[in-house]
């Protein structure tokens, strides 16, 4: 059934049931030396590129390749709309390689019409630490699927990798393919009800009023915690040492640096807001929480044009429970003007669901690794990895 990953060196379906059940890499030995030089061929009038983010014309092909094109809900009522600044951050982190930003033109017209990225990341599974590639943004414009272009970018950004030295992989995806590590669900917090129902992200519940439904979910003006405040470049540090110390619990999580965090979370106007708590008394930093900005299209609806969604992000609590800290990224997302507050059940999410009125959205995350099997499936509250 899975032509392509079935040929893959992945965990597949059957592998118990052969016997095969070592942890570990799954293609063994490999070095650069051995990596093919030339880019895998092409159909006939298509051309590789390479993506440069930071020249403002690419990234503007790349954001409207995605923006046309990219992930909808399985229904094709909404459409994530990654905007150009976000793009720029999220695929350029430090030490990225500009490489694994990978284009499909046409030929004649050099025309954008498909991609692939991989940015480096060093991950730790279990106790082992391994520097990977995290694939995101496999995109293939409507009108070429099903010419096996995916098989072809997946393979070159992987070529590429290679090239670097890097033998394993972590990417995400709604859909099934051989085989997660875990699957995940996404949660919603409704923030503005009444526009989220007008148009189709939710429905009023069972013998609920607008009225109702819009006092249910509404929330205090201003955030409780003392000491809550927006992260400042100063912070690095000590936000460093709360995330390095909370990812340790989880089975699969990024091994952060300074700069990791500095580009992660230092906030970005509309792109990533993280805010701390800063100890009335000792001025130590405490804990913090972190959410990115990403809306999406609605699709054929002439009143509003766009969801603006919040995505829950990186945290780490010591003295501050995550009841109150997110009840506090909350109140802070309504006053920035958001629809929805989206958080996976991953990590120790699922201990403010409940108390904070978050819903059990349609759709599934799965998390797989390429070149690399470990025995049990996980569990979301095992994954402490959050791709864009
Ligand atoms: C890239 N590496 O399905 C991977 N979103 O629940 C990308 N549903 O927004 C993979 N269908 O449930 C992305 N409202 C996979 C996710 C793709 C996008 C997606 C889901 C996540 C989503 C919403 C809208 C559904 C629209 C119709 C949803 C119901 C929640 C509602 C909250 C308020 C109270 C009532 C229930």
């Amino acid at each position: 059934k899975h032509n392509f990953w079935g040929k893959q060196p992945v965990k597949q379906y059957d592998d118990e049931e052969k016997g095969v059940l070592e942890e570990g890499p799954i293609a063994h030995l490999r070095c650069v030396d051995d990596v093919r030089t030339e880019p895998f061929k092409l159909p006939e009038h298509y051309e590789w590129c390479t993506c440069d983010l930071n020249c403002s014309e690419t990234a503007d092909e790349v954001y409207n390749l995605l923006s046309r094109h990219y992930v909808e809900d399985y229904e094709s009522m909404f459409r994530y709309h990654y905007p150009k600044d976000f793009l720029q951050w999220a695929l350029c982190p430090p030490g990225y390689l500009p490489d694994w930003h990978v284009g499909i033109r046409v030929e004649a017209t050099k025309r954008l019409v498909a991609f692939i990225t991989g940015i480096p990341a060093n991950i730790r599974l279990h106790d082992r630490n391994l520097q990977m590639a995290e694939v995101n943004f496999l995109c293939i414009h409507r009108e070429l699927r099903s010419k096996r272009l995916a098989p072809l970018l997946i393979k070159e950004v992987t070529r590429r990798v290679h090239l670097k030295n890097v033998w394993q992989a972590v990417y995400t995806a709604g859909i099934m393919l051989p085989t997660p590590i875990a699957t995940c669900h996404y949660w919603h917090r409704p923030l503005n009800p009444k526009k989220l129902i007008r148009v189709g992200f939710s429905e009023l519940g069972l013998g609920m009023t607008m009225n109702q439904t819009i006092k249910h979910y509404r929330l205090p003006p201003n955030v409780i915690t003392p000491g809550f405040r927006a992260m400042e470049r100063r912070d690095v540090l000590a936000v460093t040492h709360l995330l390095q110390q909370y990812l340790l619990q989880f089975l699969v999580a990024p091994v952060l640096s300074e700069a990791d965090v500095e580009h992660w979370l230092v906030p970005v106007s509309d792109v990533v807001a993280t805010y701390v708590i800063e100890d009335v008394e000792s001025g130590q930093i405490t804990d913090f929480c972190s959410f990115y900005t990403l809306p999406s299209t609605i699709l054929g609806n002439h009143k509003y044009k766009d969801i603006k969604a919040a995505y829950s992000f990186y945290h780490a609590s010591t003295k501050t429970s995550l009841v109150e800290l997110l009840n506090d990224l909350l109140i802070v997302a309504k006053c920035h003007g958001f629809d929805v507050f989206n958080v996976l059940d991953i990590m120790h999410n699922r201990s403010f669901l409940q108390e904070l009125k978050f819903k059990l959205g349609d759709g599934e995350l799965r998390y797989y690794l390429y070149n690399y099997r470990i025995k049990e499936t996980l569990f979301p509250r095992d994954i402490g990895l959050l791709l864009l």
